[in-house]
């Protein structure tokens, strides 16, 4: 058996290889006939590639579902078994007359030694990496065999860990503090637990493996590097990365929008690496704006190879022509934050996202779909995506590029430190560079950050403590060496147009943030357990993470709970509940966090159901608040991303949409906090104060209608105003004495609204009360229904009320699918048209509704 030497494949999965002159090409997927079993088990059962040894095991019923109730505890074994997975393939004659076969692996998760024929041809250990094996030699005419051993990552780890002196921290895992092994492993980190997901270590295939078969040349990858961007013109180089057999003559055209508008004349390629650059513009290019300010125009540049008069290969990337800068500039406090998209600040609206699914491959071009338009719906123009689990797949970026959402990409590292470990390092610096170059194409790609909360935990979660002053430099020196030298390099080096940040959050290097620089997590509400108000003092320039717990719709909870598990203290619910807060109290969770919360603002229902649904409204009008605080301090502040939009597994956390993909009272918030123009009302010393957030980019005439109302809909107070709506601003345009609201009206039983209007056309509102939710006095609102089935699939709901209804919500049992508005108030005497798509018929007799005037009253 002979060791090959591999190296990580540098072929772009996004770049779309075409030919279209003879044959130099070949590649075919190895997908079926997969098998597998626990080393040591005689017998192979049916394996899905790509997949998971969990979900193998599921499939063949041999383990219970990890998501119901405490079943993840019954599956750990899992991780301390190695796994073994085998295939046969056919190698065809044609298939065996190229010059080059390479057998190449998406990803695998993650130790895995590859045997092609028995021949051990690859030694896997790092599952954000594609790899590639020259297999020309071991590969035969007709029946190969294909087997990879996957030793257990946490096993591996373990070893890793027992040579290491010193405890290296890493937060969030689900295992004793001294046996926390993710740091060890460059696999997705969110695998061994985190604080709103299960601890399901897994391993396998996580992506296509495919045989590929060239000739003489191939490229292997194209990077289309912006030169100089104006509105005349778009300058670019396409870089393009060629491998050769021997000595060949080549050119190569290059084509926009499949016209070739550069060609490159012949030239001699030596055998092994080559790189050229070839310069060509587009002229009077249409720009690529985020979701809300513009088109999101992509232009499809392909680079075609010829020898001679014959194309061999084509590879292409679809573009965004956009400038983009992080700007940093020195002011009175200190660096500004903010993005730059063509010349204009954006204040960037959105959320952190993390994968849909604990198991990779159920998390699908579906759920990537659902993500991005829960975020376009959302009013979003950004998307963090964390550091805690995957670089993300190019269809996910692709979707981003579409739809008009940034990233901020994380590398991924969350709350930990590192080993220092120089295999380790040169490990990372090839996932790096392999990540970066993969993706680099992609136009939404706004940032490369080295790291979640790494400096944060270092400086703050009291870890100098845990070792000894040298054993700290040590840790410290590998801190710096990975995020101010190997990540920054590889950014530097192939993606220089993206600004690269080394750690969310931070004000500068080695230094945590503050509101005067930098991003921020503002964690200050929840864990630090203060009230919402904590939002507005001390807002930062960006806020890269806040957020707040809820329980998902019961319909949800119903899937991972039984009958007897539905309380907030049932042995289930706190099983899954994984956010902890010893320092609060013994044993204090994330649901007494909820519970906490509840109280401060609402009156605790006593039927779970309700419970439910008012956690659901508490973290609604929470992160309306911070939302709006931080809109309202634009400039200073110009960015806001909560924590989190989806869930991994149905539980309890802070997403705002549910796990099945159903928007929390959160979500419907978020559309409304975040839409283009947004009148925020607050208080400020003793007035009501309305600002107004807009993101258009052209100053345009409004009109602003204040009104007071009290629960029977009377107005009691009114005011117009003429304004000028700045263009990509937020301003004060109505401030209001309280005294001479509160004059007229007898009772705390007032709500204040503001309307924000274009012509007839309302284009932002807003409602505010003066006191908690708790304290208001709501009757019964006699709501009255009337639904129209508009079409085959679409149904208007009428809704008014006799008496203001706080936070009407709509629930179906079996129906999927969007409200245009839910969790809202009704105010008397207005009429409010809600659409619903469903493709039941019995829609109307399946609607059920709540409102909190009802949760109150019903308990
Ligand atoms: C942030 C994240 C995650 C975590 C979340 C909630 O700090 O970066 O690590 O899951 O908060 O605690």
């Amino acid at each position: 058996m002979k060791k090959r030497i591999l190296f990580v494949l540098l072929l772009l999965t996004s770049l779309t290889w075409s030919c279209t002159g003879p044959k130099n090409n070949l590649d075919f997927l190895i997908e079926s006939d997969w098998q597998f079993r626990k080393a040591g088990d005689k017998e192979w059962l049916k394996a899905t590639v790509p997949g998971c040894v969990h979900t193998d095991l599921l499939d063949n019923s041999l383990i219970p579902d990890p998501f119901f109730q405490k079943n993840e505890l019954a599956v750990k074994w899992i991780e301390n078994a190695d796994w073994e997975y085998q295939t046969t393939f056919t190698v065809s004659d044609e298939m065996a007359a190229f010059e080059n076969a390479d057998l190449q692996f998406g990803g695998l998760d993650t130790y895995a030694d590859v045997y092609l024929n028995d021949s051990l041809v690859l030694e896997a250990d790092n599952m954000f990496v594609a790899w590639e094996v020259p297999a020309k030699r071991y590969l035969k005419k007709g029946e190969n065999q294909l087997r990879i051993y996957f030793h257990s990552a946490v096993n591996t780890g373990m070893k890793k860990l027992k040579n290491v002196p010193y405890l290296i921290m890493a937060a969030n895992e689900l295992a004793p503090e001294n046996e926390r092994t993710n740091v060890f492993t460059r696999k997705a980190p969110f695998h061994y637990g985190w604080d709103w997901g299960p601890r399901l270590v897994t391993c396998g295939v996580w992506k296509p493996v495919r045989i590929q078969g060239w000739n003489n040349a191939r490229m292997n990858n194209i990077y289309i590097k912006p030169v100089l961007i104006n509105k005349e013109v778009a300058n670019y180089k396409a870089i393009v990365d060629v491998v050769t057999n021997s000595i060949a003559k080549i050119s190569f055209d290059v084509l926009v929008e499949n016209k070739i508008v550069v060609s490159k004349p012949a030239e001699i390629f030596q055998k092994g690496n080559n790189q050229i650059a070839i310069d060509f513009k587009i002229e009077n290019p249409e720009f690529w704006w985020t979701n809300g300010l513009g088109e999101h125009k992509l232009y499809n540049v392909e680079v075609r190879m010829n020898e001679g008069k014959n194309e061999i290969q084509g590879l292409s990337a679809k573009i965004g022509v956009r400038t983009l800068e992080l700007v940093r500039t020195p002011d009175s406090l200190g660096n500004t934050f903010h993005f730059r998209l063509n010349g204009v600040p954006v204040f960037m609206k959105g959320s952190n996202y993390i994968p849909s699914d604990i198991f990779l491959t159920r998390n699908t071009i579906r759920n990537y779909k659902r993500v991005v338009s829960d975020a376009v719906n959302a009013n979003m123009n950004m998307l963090r995506i964390w550091g805690g689990a995957v670089y993300e797949s190019d269809e996910f970026y692709d979707l981003l590029d579409e739809n008009g959402i940034l990233a901020w990409n994380d590398f991924m590292f969350s709350c930990n430190m590192q080993p220092d470990d120089s295999l380790h390092l040169e490990n990372i610096r090839k996932e790096a560079i392999y990540n970066v170059k993969r993706l680099r194409n992609h136009p939404s790609i706004a940032l490369w950050c080295g790291n979640n909360e790494n400096l944060r935990a270092w400086n703050d979660w009291g870890w100098k403590q845990k070792v000894t002053k040298e054993q700290g430099d040590v840790l410290w020196a590998v801190y710096e060496k990975i995020f101010y030298k190997i990540l920054p390099d590889a950014v530097q080096m192939f993606h220089p147009e993206i600004s690269y940040w080394p750690s969310s959050p931070q004000t500068e290097n080695n230094k945590g943030s503050d509101p005067s620089s930098g991003d921020e997590h503002d964690w200050r509400i929840w864990f630090g357990d203060v009230p919402f108000s904590t939002y507005s003092k001390n807002v930062c320039r960006f806020v890269s993470e806040y957020g707040l717990q809820s329980f998902p719709e019961m319909k949800t909870i119903k899937a991972f709970a039984a009958d007897s598990d539905m309380a907030y203290r049932s042995p289930v619910m706190e099983h899954r509940q994984r956010s902890l807060m010893p320092w609060i109290a013994d044993g204090f969770n994330g649901n007494e966090m909820i519970m906490t919360y509840i109280k401060r603002y609402y009156q605790v229902p006593e039927k779970f159901e309700n419970f439910v649904y008012v956690s659901q409204l508490m973290q609604a009008e929470g992160v309306k608040y911070a939302i709006e605080t931080h809109r309202r301090n634009m400039p200073h502040c110009m960015g806001s991303l909560y924590w989190q939009i989806n869930d991994c597994w149905p539980t309890m956390s802070w997403s705002s949409v549910d796990y099945f993909g159903r928007w929390k009272a959160l979500h419907y918030a978020v559309k409304k906090a975040f839409a283009p123009v947004c009148p925020v009302i607050f208080r400020e010393k003793s007035n009501i104060v309305v600002s107004i957030a807009n993101d258009d980019l052209k100053t345009k005439n409004a009109s602003l209608e204040a009104r007071l109302y009290d629960f029977n809909g009377k107005v009691l107070w009114e005011k117009k105003l003429e304004i000028q709506l700045e263009a990509n601003s937020s301003q004060i345009y109505l401030s209001v004495p309280e005294s001479e609201l509160s004059d007229k009206s007898a009772t705390p039983n007032t709500v204040f609204e503001a309307v924000v209007k274009s012509g007839d056309q309302i284009i932002g509102e807003n409602l505010f009360y003066f006191k908690d939710f708790k304290d208001l006095h709501f009757d019964n609102p006699n709501i009255k229904k009337i639904i129209t089935k508009l079409s085959d699939q679409e149904y208007e709901i009428q809704l008014t009320a006799e008496k203001l209804a706080k936070n009407i919500a709509f629930f179906t049992d079996h129906t999927e699918g969007f409200f245009s508005d839910n969790y809202f108030d009704i105010i008397p005497g207005k009429i409010y048209k809600i659409r619903f798509k469903s493709v039941i018929d019995g829609f109307e007799k399946e609607l059920k509704t709540i409102t909190l005037n009802e949760a109150y009253s019903k308990d």
